[in-house]
């Protein structure tokens, strides 16, 4: 039973008991303990003492005992209770946009309706209008959320597929007979999101290997099996395939099954020219091997340098290595602060001093704390009173900390008419000023880029944060002119945010590399409302790569010193 285990569990206690209408309070509570568990970076299982897991934000007393019961059982009795509830099934409608838990318990016991494919049906024909409280406007939204909903299963946002893949992958790398182990596929790439997760394995005996894989705790069925390619499904539906290749082949079986297709089907009219044949066993020239132990030499027999996964989309990355002109991507080590956290001093976890702390640990120079401004009906937004106290509390952990700055910000509330929904005289006393949208999101295309323009345009913001509002899987991103941003942007000498927060990953991967074309700078923030989620900034670094960005483009790879200069 591992973290990503639990989280699940909790998540789904708290689904079924919305839709049995139970006590808000309790629900929020299994809510908050999942999303605790599911990005804590230590296993809960190496904590022996039940104490220990009540100094986590959001795990009290009864959750603990909870955790405690999963983690020496692997069950819990009373979650197996409530998955032979009637209710139980209904969890599948919550995830349309549109289906809050009482419209879900309103259309099971008028019309009996329990699957998305029945909902459907019943909005189809107009069923769901007559029921008491719904109407025609929101028969019309469900339908478009069944859709919308139907699209994003189809692939998981990378945040909730790589914990699960490393986790396989380190659990496999401990049999004997694993020689190398990588991921592959678009998860190698680091891809927003992924589809099926792809394992590649060398080692001389395959079948222990398979073995292995098939008999891991988190297998729900085993697609197929076979001693060179293995198929899973998780108890969290997702697919894994695993290959077994021989250490020889190793370095092309990783090239080939990394991808993309389309970056594959270059590089191997790249071999046919030389009169080579390129494949997942090696690089031939006839019958002769003449590449195949490490991706280095499949890209040196086509005359290539090395092209870093994030890359191989054939977005022009081919011309660029044959140029000898790849970027030097952005790197992890790159980065000097984050400029985007968040504090318990609104919606936040953690004490601004356990955010410094934290981040000084990753070895960070500063952190900007950006607290919600108060109107987007978080609890606590920061009014001009509260902002003077808390700036109290930043100025005293200054003189404490050394070498290390917290710096005084906010992230402000753009609301529909692009004005700040805090005054100018305020917002120009802080150090940095993040603007966001969090309210309005189906505004037509020009009200939203009219809108987000105007607060580039105003002085006082430095920085506009997750620039398409989207959250991968729920919610698509609203509508806007991007290229009217960022020439907005570029004019006004203003920084767009690449939201680091796993659901967000926005700008996108294609929106860096515009960005650089235009010039504008971009920063990698991960949005942090818990110290566990600055090591987020890692999905961040990867879209960042994917969009071609090198440290030069990103202000927090700045020193302390040459960032507020900047920053002026
Ligand atoms: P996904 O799973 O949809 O997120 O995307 P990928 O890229 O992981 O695709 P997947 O899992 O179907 O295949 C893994 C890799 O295997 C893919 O990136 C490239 C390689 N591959 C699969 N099918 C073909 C093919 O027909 N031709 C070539 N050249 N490569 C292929
Ligand atoms: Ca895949
Ligand atoms: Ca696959």
């Amino acid at each position: 039973m591992n973290n990503q285990d639990i989280a699940r569990i909790f998540y789904s206690i708290a689904e079924i008991l919305e839709i049995q209408g139970e006590n808000p309070f309790k629900i929020r509570a299994y809510i908050k303990a999942a999303q605790t568990v599911e990005s804590y970076t230590k296993e809960l299982s190496e904590i022996k003492d039940t104490e220990e897991l009540k100094d986590l934000p959001g795990i009290g007393e009864k959750i603990a005992l909870k955790i405690k019961e999963l983690l020496e059982t692997g069950k819990l009795e009373m979650y197996e209770k409530l998955k032979k509830s009637e209710f139980a099934p209904l969890v599948e409608l919550l995830e349309v946009p549109g289906m809050g838990p009482k419209h879900v318990r309103l259309v099971y016991d008028e019309l009996g309706i329990k699957t998305l494919d029945q909902l459907e049906k019943a909005a189809r024909r107009g069923k769901l209008k007559e029921l008491p409280g719904l109407g025609e406007k929101t028969e019309q939204n469900i339908l478009k959320g069944i859709e919308q909903e139907r699209r994003h299963k189809e692939r998981y946002p990378i945040g909730e597929i790589l914990p699960k893949a490393e986790s396989v992958i380190s659990q496999l790398q401990k049999a004997r007979e694993v020689k190398d182990i990588s991921l592959g596929g678009s998860l190698r790439r680091m891809k927003e999101t992924i589809g099926d997760v792809d394992i590649l394995v060398s080692s001389l005996k395959p079948k222990a290997v398979s073995d292995a894989f098939v008999k891991l705790t988190e297998v729900q069925n085993i697609l197929s099996q076979g001693p060179t390619k293995s198929s899973i499904v998780t108890k969290d539906g997702i697919q894994m395939d695993l290959r077994v290749v021989k250490p020889e082949s190793y370095g092309a079986a990783q090239h080939y099954f990394t991808g993309s297709k389309a970056h594959n089907i270059r590089i191997r009219s790249l071999g046919i020219d030389r009169g080579l044949k390129v494949n997942e066993y090696g690089v031939f020239k006839g019958k002769k091997s003449v590449a195949g132990k490490t991706e280095e030499e499949v890209f040196k027999s086509v005359g290539l340098t090395y092209i870093p996964p994030e890359m191989r989309e054939d977005w022009g990355e081919i011309e660029a290595a044959q140029k000898k002109k790849l970027p030097h991507l952005i790197e992890l080590k790159d980065i000097q602060g984050d400029l985007h956290i968040h504090s318990n001093w609104t919606d936040g976890r953690s004490t601004i001093e356990e955010m410094a702390k934290a981040a000084q640990k990753i070895g960070y120079q500063y952190i900007a704390l950006c607290d919600h401004s108060p109107t987007i009906g978080v609890t606590n937004g920061l009014t001009p009173e509260r902002l003077e106290k808390r700036k109290k509390e930043i100025d005293r952990l200054n003189r404490k900390f050394k070498n290390f700055k917290i710096l005084n910000g906010i992230e402000v509330d753009i609301k529909p008419d692009g004005k700040t929904d805090l005054d100018d005289e305020i917002l120009k006393k802080l150090d940095i000023v993040v603007g966001a949208v969090h309210t309005r999101f189906s505004l037509p295309k020009e009200e939203m880029t009219r809108r987000i323009i105007k607060a580039i345009e105003n002085p006082c913001v430095h920085i506009i944060a997750h620039p398409t509002g989207r959250l991968l899987g729920k919610r698509d991103p609203y509508e806007v002119d991007m290229d009217k941003l960022l020439d907005a942007a570029r004019a006004n000498q203003k920084i767009m945010e690449l939201n680091a927060f796993p659901a967000r990953l926005d700008l996108n991967d294609l929106h860096c590399r515009k960005a650089k074309e235009k010039g504008v700078k971009v920063v990698i923030s991960t949005d942090a409302h818990w110290t566990e989620h600055l090591h987020w900034i890692k999905y961040g670094i990867a879209t960042a790569r994917r969009g071609w960005l090198e440290p030069e483009d990103v202000v927090n790879t700045l020193s302390l010193e040459k960032l507020l200069k900047y920053l002026k």
